[in-house]
């Protein structure tokens, strides 16, 4: 049976971003307002037919202040807060929502209600804003059930008419409202009269137990690649003491410079016990190495395929598993596949 209005439950949890800010009469920048104003511009809040709590972020922050801590915050929050709510919206802002996104998707293992992230590219308080449209779909999608099972128990990321897998999503667009993508994904739903849910692609409940892994292990970077990079510079990088995985940008399907001194420093990178990934810069497509003699090379060196997966999903993977501490042989085998859904099975014959 499908819950009815007054036995849902839902917890907005503000972040902060552009949704609630407001102009700083002297400097003109925007900033975080508190959460009065997100009921101030959206008084439906008030009168839903569900119970809508909303916890804030004090202080609230643009999202590109989102560190670890404030992560770990809100995982821990949504384990506190599991049993008593249906579903969670999350208001962040757009810079790094699928950062967080991500991150969220590995640190809460056997999720099964929905955590919602939306946002906005102008602010409430502008009549144009697309935050309202934002929230009030944020919100219908995370109370959205079938006989009290949720429709959508993942991740996802609420945007400009359009659900997203928040581990396959990436900010595309400054300006337009359109602002995020999955461009090796299908979208979970889209929104338009009717909210059109696109069961397949979307993670099925498992009914287990949610278990919570808040540490994170900040020991990794990105390295872009790009024509003409310093010998120095990337040496020094792939040699720098703490670094225990590193995630390649490379060309295309996987490629990258053939040149003696980078796949020296790769080989050896990999001895000392360096997790090198890699990830296509191409937003759709994926890696697959082998496919050309450059990445074959790197493969012998050690690099593992991040196979069609995001450099924010990447990130979030690989602080996520060295921060569990397991073997480095597991976590390579886990890097290869998909955990929640953040990659595509590789069916190598
Ligand atoms: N700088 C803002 C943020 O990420 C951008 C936004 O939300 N549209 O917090």
């Amino acid at each position: 049976m499908e819950l009815t209005d007054s036995e849902i439950s839902l917890l907005i949890i503000y972040t902060g971003g552009t949704i609630g800010m407001v102009k700083d009469p002297n400097t003109g920048t925007l900033k975080p307002f508190d959460i009065d104003n997100l009921y101030k511009y959206i008084p439906v809040l008030e009168s839903y037919p569900f119970r809508i709590d909303s916890i804030a972020f004090d202080p609230l922050i643009d999202s590109s202040s989102v560190n670890s801590q404030h992560i770990t915050k809100l995982v821990k929050t949504i384990k506190e807060k599991y049993e008593d709510y249906d579903g969670f919206v999350v208001l962040h802002g757009t810079d790094t929502m699928a950062y967080t996104a991500s991150f969220l998707s590995f640190m809460l293992e056997n999720l099964n209600k929905p955590v919602i992230f939306t946002g906005a590219q102008l602010p409430l308080g502008i009549l144009r804003s697309d935050g309202r449209e934002n929230l009030v779909n944020a919100i219908e999608i995370a109370s959205a059930n079938e006989e009290g099972t949720p429709l959508v128990p993942e991740v996802a990321i609420c945007f400009e008419n359009e659900l997203f897998r928040g581990n396959r999503t990436h900010k595309t667009n400054a300006e337009d409202f359109e602002a995020f993508r999955s461009g090796n994904y299908p979208v979970l739903a889209n929104i338009g009269v009717h909210i059109k849910y696109h069961r397949s692609a979307i993670r099925k409940p498992n009914f287990k137990k949610l278990k919570t892994h808040p540490e994170l292990n900040p020991n990794v970077t990105v390295l872009k690649l790009f024509p003409g990079m310093s010998e120095k510079i990337v040496k020094t990088i792939l040699n720098f003491p703490d670094l225990e995985g590193i995630i390649l940008e490379t060309y295309g399907s996987g490629n990258a410079p053939e040149e003696k001194w980078f796949l020296d420093a790769l080989e050896a990178a990999d001895k000392r016990g360096v997790i090198l990934y890699n990830v296509s810069q191409c937003e759709s497509g994926s890696v697959d190495m082998g496919r050309y003699a450059t990445s074959l090379a790197m493969q012998k060196r050690g690099v593992i395929s991040g196979h069609d997966i995001t450099t924010e999903a990447a990130i979030a993977k690989l602080m996520y598993l060295l921060g569990k501490k397991i073997p480095i042989e597991n976590t390579k085998e886990l890097l290869t596949k998909p955990l929640r859904g953040e990659l595509t099975p590789q069916n190598k014959n």
